[in-house]
C-alpha cells in the first residue's frame, strides 16, 4: 500500500493536530498484518507527535488496549488474522464510546459495502488503502477535533463555573460509582458538607460580587487542602462536599479541623475592606452501606447541629 504525498498542502488538518496535541500525549494505536505498512504510518504519525503504538491484528489489539487505556485513536486494518477489524470495533465500541475513543478504517477491500458496514459496526471513519497522506491527515485531525470538543463539553458538564470545582452533578455520578466501589472493598467513606456562616451578611452588607469572592476562597483553601483521595464539589450556593474515600476517621477529622481552623484566621484583603467568615462542617462516615444520598442527608442533619450550637465548629 503506497501513501502518496497530497498535491494539497495539508496545512489545517496539521495544524489540529498540532493544536489538539498541543503539549498533550495523545497516543493512537496502528492495527494492520502488514509490517512495511505499521512501519510508515507509524513514521508518519510520529512526525506529528503522536504517540504511536501498533498491533499485528485485532489480538494484539486488545492486548494493548487494555495496557494503556487512554489511547484515543484506533486506525485499524480489516483483514488480519485472530480477530479481523470488523470484529475489533464490535469489541472496542462494546467498552468504549465514540467519545472516548476514535476509529479510523483502513481497507484494501475493494467491496463498496465495506465502509458502511464499518460504520454501523461503530467505526467513525473510513478509507479504502491508497489514500493519501493528506487524506489521512484530515480524517485524523477531524477525528481528533471532535474528541476534544466531547473533552471540552464533559469538563464544562462537570464544573462549577464561580469556582472550577466539580459541580453537583458529577459530585453525585461519581460519587455513587465511589460508593459502590467502596462498599465492595470494604473501604471507610465520609461526605462531609461545608457551609460558609452568616454568608447573607457578606451579601448584603458587601454586594453579590464580593459574596463571589468568599465563595471562591473557599475552593481555593480546599484545594489548598485537599489533594488526593476527596472528591471535592461546590453543591450550590455557599456549600460545598467532600467525598473522602478509603480513610480513616481520626484522620479525615484532624483535617476537617485544620480546615476550619484556616477559615477562622483568614482574612481576604480586597485593599479597601478586609472580608473575614468562618464555616461549619457536617460529616458521615459509614463504612460505604449508604448511599450517597442518605451520607449527604446525615451530613446535612450534622450540618444543621453545628449551625444550631453556635457555628463555626464540626459535627459528626
Ligand atoms: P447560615 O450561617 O445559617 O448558613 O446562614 P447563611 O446566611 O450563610 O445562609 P443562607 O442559606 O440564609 O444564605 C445563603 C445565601 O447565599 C442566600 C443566597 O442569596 C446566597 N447565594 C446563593 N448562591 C450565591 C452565589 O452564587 N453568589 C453569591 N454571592 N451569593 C449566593
Ligand atoms: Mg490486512
Ligand atoms: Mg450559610
Ligand atoms: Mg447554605
Amino acid at each position: 500500500y503506497v501513501i502518496k504525498d497530497g498535491i494539497y498542502s495539508f496545512k489545517y488538518a496539521l495544524s489540529v493536530i498540532q493544536r489538539v496535541i498541543n503539549n498533550k500525549t495523545i497516543k493512537v494505536l496502528v492495527v494492520d498484518d502488514s509490517k512495511s505498512f505499521l512501519e510508515t504510518i507509524k513514521k508518519l504519525l510520529q512526525r506529528y507527535r503522536l504517540t504511536v503504538f501498533t498491533a499485528k491484528n485485532g489480538k494484539e489489539a486488545l492486548d494493548v488496549m487494555n495496557e494503556h487505556q487512554d489511547i484515543k485513536l484506533l486506525l485499524t486494518d480489516y483483514y488480519m488474522p485472530l480477530i479481523d477489524g470488523l470484529e475489533l470495533v464490535r469489541v472496542l465500541r462494546k467498552k468504549y464510546n465514540k467519545d472516548e475513543l476514535s476509529i479510523i478504517v483502513t481497507s484494501g477491500s475493494k467491496d463498496k459495502k465495506t465502509a458502511s458496514k464499518f460504520l454501523k459496526y461503530g467505526a467513525n471513519d473510513f478509507l479504502y488503502k491508497g489514500f493519501t497522506q493528506e487524506e489521512l491527515f484530515v480524517r485524523i485531525s477531524a477525528n481528533l477535533e471532535l474528541l476534544e470538543l466531547f473533552e471540552q463539553l464533559r469538563k464544562k458538564a462537570n464544573t462549577d463555573y464561580l469556582t472550577n470545582l466539580y459541580n453537583r452533578r458529577y459530585f453525585f455520578e461519581q460519587g455513587k460509582k465511589i460508593l459502590e466501589f467502596s462498599k465492595i472493598n470494604n473501604k471507610i467513606c465520609a461526605v462531609v458538607l461545608i457551609d460558609i456562616d452568616n454568608f447573607k451578611i457578606i451579601n448584603d452588607e458587601y454586594g453579590h460580587d464580593i459574596g463571589d469572592i468568599a465563595i471562591k476562597e473557599v475552593s481555593i483553601v480546599l484545594n489548598r487542602f485537599l489533594y488526593n483521595n476527596e472528591l471535592v464539589a461546590r453543591l450550590g450556593g455557599e456549600e460545598f462536599s467532600i467525598l473522602f474515600y478509603n480513610c480513616e476517621e481520626k484522620e479525615t477529622l484532624d483535617k476537617l479541623e485544620l480546615i476550619r481552623e484556616e477559615f477562622e484566621k483568614n482574612v481576604i484583603d480586597l485593599g479597601t475592606i478586609n472580608i473575614k467568615f468562618t464555616v461549619s462542617i457536617g460529616c458521615s462516615f459509614n463504612n460505604s452501606n449508604g448511599s450517597i444520598e442518605a451520607m449527604l442527608q446525615e451530613a446535612d442533619k450534622n450540618l444543621y447541629k453545628a449551625k444550631d450550637s453556635g457555628r463555626n465548629q464540626i459535627r459528626y
